[in-house]
């Protein structure tokens, strides 16, 4: 329409004419850039979610989503635990490359330091809107144990990249008890100064370990019996903090609020949020309106308070009329866990819930339920509604992936781990990733094809040693599995040495950095 009232406006203007239509041309060039939301639960298994198979809990708004996209029955996270596994997302760099990856505690230095690229950089150049709101697990401030909690950190997530941030340091179960928002204490009380140490207590600060008559919220099974803070045991020395300290039951709201608030703020410009939440990680204590609501206890509780969580942001959309035009990606940090260091009775109230689904292992371990986790992706303008996928994909992808739908160029070096399998995650190729690599806790890698399943040689021992019943999948012998039989029962290296060979020379070259492409 434009076009042609500049061809009909005569020769006075027709100099400017080839510019105008150039610049139309490049606007109709560019679609609309989407908003993108991740939403990356903690914890939650292959088989937690109503729409992967669970019974015992209802998730109708994960249901909704799944069935506005696509659902993945063979998506991978990078590791079986959260810090290696966040950091390989937002870097696109396997975490068992860089030291200092592994479970962080709440006092570690920025593990991302600024100058690597990441993806939210990524998104910021291309013009978006960034923000990082709820679990962290990255470290803040320069050095770790040296942050003075009480001061803006010097280091914090403005410098990787995130315009805004509302997150917990590291996790629920550790200390600091505080939101830090944009590199500074949410709410702080200059009355209660914060300290913080994961090596002394402070004199005076009762600890869970002495004084279980204090932890009146949630006692703890192992582990978690430092530092007391709303009735439950953490991991980690503190003291101060007042009315800065959060509530546990009031975590998953205050999170969300800080959400909508950002799309609300930003509706009107492409915007990236990485929203993280703490269900279904321990502590689970969920808000007593959603007491109960599974047969489940806690942790059943927690998965119907996530999908609340996930209801209150496809409501947002709905109602700022965004929907059409956002892509949402929901998923995991790593499988699940149901006795991961307090006394909830998860495992007692699990009945025939199975966390993992049909798979072997579970959070730490080296088996499938340790990485493979439920993923949807849900984009009605680009993506069909209600499909389901047994591709094989890599979280690792998203960088590169996501980096195609911006538009970015992303400089030398960055997510050099990362391919660009757009296609896979909008449902159009469905070609599969020639093998993924997975890292369990103890950092044993295993190479993962479309039918087989590669575990190299461990010394670890088969059982997680600290409390959580799950098999590791750790052993001395190399192991290779059927995955057409789904549950890694019979090691099949010795039948077929061929296989194991190859895999074991994909594992080489990703380790040498020999893969120029997929
Ligand atoms: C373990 C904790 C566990 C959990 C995990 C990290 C103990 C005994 N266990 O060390 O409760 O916090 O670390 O979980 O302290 S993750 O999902 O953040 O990786
Ligand atoms: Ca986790």
């Amino acid at each position: 329409m434009k076009r042609n009232t500049v061809n009909l406006l005569g020769i006075g203007v027709s100099l400017l004419t080839p510019c105008l239509v150039f610049a139309q041309k490049n606007r109709e060039a560019k679609p609309q850039q989407p908003n993108v939301i991740f939403i990356y639960a903690d914890d939650l298994g292959y088989g937690d979610l109503q729409c992967y198979g669970g019974t015992q809990v209802e998730t109708p708004n994960v249901n909704r989503l799944a069935s506005n996209g696509i659902r993945f029955t063979n998506a991978h996270a990078t590791a079986a635990t959260s810090t290696p596994s966040r950091y390989s997302m937002l870097t696109g760099e396997y975490a068992w490359r860089k030291p200092g990856t592994d479970i962080a505690a709440g006092n570690a230095g920025m593990i991302i330091r600024p100058e690597r690229y990441t993806l939210a950089d990524m998104f910021k150049h291309a013009g978006y809107s960034t923000a990082a709101i709820g679990k962290w697990h990255l470290g803040l401030g320069d050095k770790a144990g040296e942050q003075d909690w009480n001061a803006p950190l010097p280091t914090a997530l403005d410098d990787i990249g995130f315009d805004y941030s509302y997150i917990m340091a590291a996790t629920a179960d550790r200390v600091p008890c505080v939101f830090i928002e944009n590199g500074r204490v949410a709410n702080y009380d200059p009355s209660a100064p914060i300290e913080v140490s994961y090596e002394k207590p402070f004199p005076g600060e009762p600890l869970g370990k002495d004084h279980p008559e204090l932890l009146y919220n949630l006692k703890h099974s192992h582990g978690h019996d430092m530092a007391i803070v709303n009735g439950i045991g953490r991991i980690g020395y503190m003291k101060g903090g007042g009315k800065a300290l959060w509530k546990d039951e009031n975590i998953a709201d205050s999170i969300i609020t800080h959400a909508i608030d950002f799309i609300k703020l930003n509706k009107d410009k492409p915007f990236f949020m990485y929203f993280a939440t703490n269900d279904v990680h321990v502590p689970r204590f969920p808000h007593d309106r959603f007491r109960g609501k599974s047969p489940m206890g806690l942790r059943g509780d927690a998965i119907v308070q996530f999908d609340w969580s996930v209801g209150q942001i496809l409501a947002t959309l709905d109602k700022l009329g965004l929907t059409e035009n956002t892509l949402i990606i929901l998923s995991s940090d790593n499988g699940p866990v149901l006795d991961d260091g307090y006394a909830d009775q998860a495992e007692e109230l699990a009945g025939d819930h199975k966390p993992g689904g049909p798979l072997r292992g579970g959070k730490y371990s080296a088996f499938e339920a340790g990485t493979r986790i439920p993923a949807i992706v849900s984009w009605p303008k680009e993506v069909k509604k209600g499909l389901v996928s047994d591709v094989l994909v890599s979280q690792i992808d998203w960088f590169r992936s996501l980096a195609e739908v911006t538009g970015a160029r992303l400089p030398k070096g960055a997510a050099p781990d990362s391919y660009n399998r757009l296609g896979n995650w909008l449902g159009k190729d469905t070609t599969d990733r020639p093998w993924v690599i997975e890292q369990a806790s103890d950092h044993t890698l295993s190479v993962r094809t479309k039918d087989w399943k590669y575990i190299e040689t461990s010394y670890g021992i088969p059982l997680i040693p600290w409390g959580p019943k799950i098999e590791t999948g750790y052993s001395k012998e190399p192991q290779l599995y059927d995955m057409r039989k789904v549950n890694e029962q019979e090691n099949e290296a010795l039948a077929h040495p061929e296989i194991v060979y190859r895999l074991q020379g994909i594992l080489k070259d990703v380790r040498n950095r020999q893969i120029k492409e997929l």
